[in-house]
């Protein structure tokens, strides 16, 4: 029988008790590994004094997690080193933040080798493989080293930068042509997927093949953009469940009338969370009349603190959040209330419920989950008003939002003062369009494509016209 084998960075299998602390996307890879009886493999966050290989094998709700611990030097080398200081900024096109070195490159293609090394002995002939994001790329050559032959696709989390970006990463080569490993590479959107082939055909000498099909490096494998979504009508229920209409009370009460602008995102210089706080105040300042009648709640809970880039991003934030409320505030309203812990998923679906606005404006994004969440959450009969970057992938299918252009202060502005005022028709009408897009191409609807394609190619025994994945 046909298993599946997922690997990533982390394991994140909810327990029947703490459902609420998973994402969207562990449980619908948890959904997948039930029914394909699979097992999900990885860092099990812990630390250990030094790496012994040895696996955890834990059954959680019907699915089999794996995982190892990793040592210190790992961490500090794969985690916060080459994924966090490298990759991560620079597919996020801030080549500026940066900070390579060659220990983090040696300690990345350890820990790929390490859990290829592991995860090996508990893939059987017939398993299908899918890792995911930019901590392992190299993962998949590695298992090939040690005669892996299963289907085997990848799928990146976040956006795939422009060749001109990428080739300032010393040895990019030896990264992509890892990917050829894979039989099945998978993007966000079309742009990053575009991005890939442009590399491709213009750097190293690869081909598209007539049916889309990319061959480089000595082998061909199918590439395609693989939209993930949440789960959506999950989602739409949560307002509803007692913790979700807990949190509507609860900031309802706190706003006392006022329109709610809604932010919600892990701390991360990506986000253009700085952005969106200049654009508040410069609404405040033009428009005087907005005074005590309007709240920004920008939820950021602190990640990768051991990362330069990401404590001077909090400290920023931290004074700018200062700037703005010693700025307007008076002694009955605090315009901007900055929260830096996150909260469970149900509650979050109240919070965005209560919400006019969500000022999502990321200066790149892989998708963001965040606004077809809040979409999911609204009330059809009087929807709030999304308000999201065009260097989100998520723009790509969420045309009906008010898109903007986060690095322009006037379009931040001027769709700030838009989504406060924007009548109830517009608002519904857009809504019907979104929350169309938000159930049709939900999470389940990203994972069965990939699946499937995968398991198109096991049938095949190898790459086979997978442009032709609709
Ligand atoms: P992230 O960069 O983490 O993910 P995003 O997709 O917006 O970004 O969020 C992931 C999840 O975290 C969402 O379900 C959201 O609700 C939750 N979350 C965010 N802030 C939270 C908070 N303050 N409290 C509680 N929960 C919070 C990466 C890529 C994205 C891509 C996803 C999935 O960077 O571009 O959409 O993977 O592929």
């Amino acid at each position: 029988m046909t298993r599946l084998i997922v690997i990533s960075n982390r394991v994140n299998v909810p327990t029947a008790e703490d459902k609420s602390a998973a994402g969207g996307l562990s449980m619908a890879l948890t959904a997948a590994l039930r029914e394909y009886q699979g097992i999900w493999f990885g860092w099990s966050g812990q630390l250990a004094e030094t790496f012994t290989g040895q696996i955890a094998m834990r059954r959680i709700n019907g699915v089999t997690s794996a995982t190892i611990d990793l040592e210190e030097q790992d961490y500090e080398e794969y985690y916060n080193g080459y994924a966090n200081n490298v990759l991560w900024p620079l597919f996020h096109f801030r080549v500026d933040l940066t900070e390579y070195d060659r220990a983090f490159d040696a300690g990345y293609a350890r820990v790929n080798a390490r859990f290829a090394e592991t995860v090996r002995p508990l893939i059987e002939p017939d398993d299908i493989v899918w890792v995911h994001d930019y901590h392992l790329i190299p993962c998949g050559e590695e298992l090939r080293k040690r005669g892996l032959q299963n289907a085997m696709g990848f799928f990146l989390h976040v956006p795939w930068p422009p060749r001109q970006l990428l080739s300032t990463l010393p040895k990019h080569t030896e990264l992509v042509r890892s990917l050829f490993s894979y039989d099945l590479v998978g993007f966000q959107t079309e742009e990053w997927l575009e991005a890939f082939v442009d590399f491709i055909t213009q750097e190293v000498g690869g081909k598209r093949e007539p049916d889309g099909r990319l061959t480089c490096f000595g082998r061909t494998i199918c590439v395609a953009a693989f939209p993930i979504g949440i789960d959506a009508d999950e989602f739409m229920q949560m307002p509803n469940s007692r913790e979700g209409r807990a949190a509507y009370v609860r900031i309802k009460k706190s706003l006392v009338e006022r329109a709610l602008v809604i932010g919600v995102d892990r701390l991360d210089y990506s986000k253009g969370i700085d952005a969106r706080f200049q654009a508040y105040e410069a609404v405040l300042d033009t428009d005087p009349d907005l005074a005590g009648r309007v709240v920004m709640v920008q939820i950021a809970p602190p990640s990768r603190e051991d990362v330069n880039a990401y404590q001077l991003i909090r400290e920023q934030l931290d004074s700018l959040a200062g700037h703005v409320n010693g700025k307007f505030s008076d002694f009955d309203w605090t315009p901007l209330r900055y929260v830096n812990r996150g909260y469970p998923r149900e509650e979050l679906a109240g919070i965005y419920r209560a919400s006019r606005v969500a000022f999502v404006t990321p200066l790149r994004d892989g998708m963001n989950l965040v606004a077809k969440e809040f979409i999911a959450a609204q009330d059809p009969e009087d929807p709030g008003v999304l308000i999201l970057s065009q260097f989100a992938g998520a723009a790509a299918q969420l045309g009906d939002a008010l898109i903007v252009n986060p690095f322009s202060p006037d379009d931040m502005v001027d769709a700030l003062r838009r989504a406060l005022t924007m009548p109830l028709a517009e608002r519904k009408r857009r809504y019907e369009s979104l929350i169309r897009c938000v159930r049709e191409q939900d999470v389940i609807w990203w994972r069965e494509r990939f699946v499937s394609a995968l398991q198109g190619i096991r049938k095949h025994g190898g790459a086979k016209g997978l442009r032709a994945v609709s």
